[in-house]
């Protein structure tokens, strides 16, 4: 971690970010003006966001997780929080792209690799040559990690991998997947974790899904057969797989729940400006009562939140563990964006559910943020369990 890195966790304990934090805040919102104005069509269409990936790539955007001695920014966790909050505000395609290449690949390959797999990997990854994915779920382990299937056999200097990932972001796209896979029988030890470049024989996209939201990014099945892995792309020590996903998953959440901040302000921003244009005859504001109050309920939700998971974002910097905190700060922005989302679509009236407005595709794009990295009902699952230990 950079000095930059500590001195920007320790200036949001007064609640403001540092100005160096403001002024990359500010050069992301830049970054949104100029490169997410296709958000409606990416959508729509919907087509991938490469432009906006590739602009984010050239403002270093894609390696905020990264060492600079690897070629990163490493501005660490609370900058990825404040990017992602802006970022998914207006597109929640590329945002959700940006935040698994970061916070799921990135940041695991910078903790778990050797030095000499990070100079393998990273200099593809930091310039956006290559987008990485992160393939844990499958057709019978989605809620329950520890039950995947998907297994890599040692074979010489290799493993051969056989098995479908399901459900994996960027899926289409990506060069290179971390894979996590079962190497031997017990339930958590026999999991390990294995780099697969996409280029490699016997590793292919299977089906591509339909989805209610995020249509603009890339959601698909990974499939492995007889697919031979060289042994030194392994990450850590056979069977410390499922420790390295839910620790990235710590992480990973946090990407998650800045999106969810992005939806739910822009819902939010919605119905600000819905009703700041309803006026009594002297020009006078004249919203109705129980809109307002819905309207100030969400903003100082999001206000909240906001902090929660700036919080953990300081705590992952500082190396700290933070599953619960992260979990806390996902399991609260997921359903503030939902809800969000519903009022601006109510509020809005046919402005809301015509796609007139942004706020359909805010609705649609905010259900996800309640499943994917772990559904609600999870993370409040991990919330008690660290409670009660
Ligand atoms: N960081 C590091 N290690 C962790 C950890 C974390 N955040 N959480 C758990 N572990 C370790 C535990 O310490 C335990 O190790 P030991 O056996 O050495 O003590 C091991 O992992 C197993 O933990 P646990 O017993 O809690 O595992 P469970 O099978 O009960 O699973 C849940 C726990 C449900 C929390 C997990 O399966 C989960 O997070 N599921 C959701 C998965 C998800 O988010 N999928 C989305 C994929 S990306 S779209």
């Amino acid at each position: 971690m950079s000095d930059t890195t500590t001195s920007a966790a320790a200036q949001v304990s007064d609640f403001r970010l540092t100005p160096e934090l403001v002024e990359f805040q500010q050069m992301i919102r830049d970054y949104c003006r100029d490169h997410l104005g296709a958000a409606d069509v990416v959508d729509r269409e919907p087509r991938f966001p490469r432009e906006a990936v590739r602009a984010a790539a050239e403002k270093g955007l894609l390696c905020t997780t990264v060492a600079k001695e690897y070629g990163g920014t490493d501005l660490g966790n609370l900058a990825s929080c404040v990017m992602l909050e802006e970022i998914n505000s207006v597109c929640a395609s590329t945002g959700v792209t940006i935040s698994v290449h970061n916070s799921l690949v990135n940041s695991l390959l910078g903790k778990w690799c050797t030095d000499e797999q990070k100079r393998r990997w990273f200099p593809k990854l930091v310039t956006g040559e290559w987008l990485g994915a992160y393939c844990l779920s499958e057709a019978f382990s989605g809620s329950d990690a520890a039950a995947l299937r998907c297994e890599a056999k040692r074979d010489g200097d290799h493993y051969v991998l056989n098995g479908a990932k399901l459900w994996i972001t960027t899926g289409s796209e990506a060069e290179l997947f971390v894979v996590f896979v079962r190497t031997g029988e017990d339930r958590v030890k026999g999991i390990s974790a294995i780099v697969a470049e996409a280029s490699l024989p016997g590793v292919s996209v299977g089906k591509k899904e339909r989805k209610l939201g995020l249509k603009g990014s890339s959601t698909t099945e990974i499939v492995f057969e007889d697919a031979r892995v060289p042994a030194d792309c392994l990450l850590g020590a056979e069977g410390e797989g499922f420790k390295i996903a839910l620790d990235t998953l710590d992480g990973g959440r946090l990407g998650i729940a800045s999106q969810a901040l992005g939806i739910a302000r822009a819902s939010v921003d919605l119905i600000r400006g819905h009703l700041g244009q309803q006026k009594d005859h002297k020009g006078r504001p004249n919203a109705s009562q129980p809109d307002q109050w819905q309207m100030a309920d969400l903003a100082a939700d999001l206000d909240a939140y906001r902090l929660l998971t700036w919080r953990a974002a300081v705590m992952r910097d500082r190396g700290e563990r933070c599953g619960t905190e992260s979990a806390m700060a996902k399991s609260c922005t997921a359903r503030l964006a939902n809800r969000a989302a519903r009022a601006a679509v109510s509020i809005l009236g046919q402005g809301g559910a015509s796609g007139a407005t942004a706020a359909e595709r805010l609705l649609r794009d905010a259900r996800i943020t309640e499943i994917y990295e772990g559904a609600t009902d999870i993370q409040r699952l991990v919330i008690a369990r660290g409670l009660l230990a």
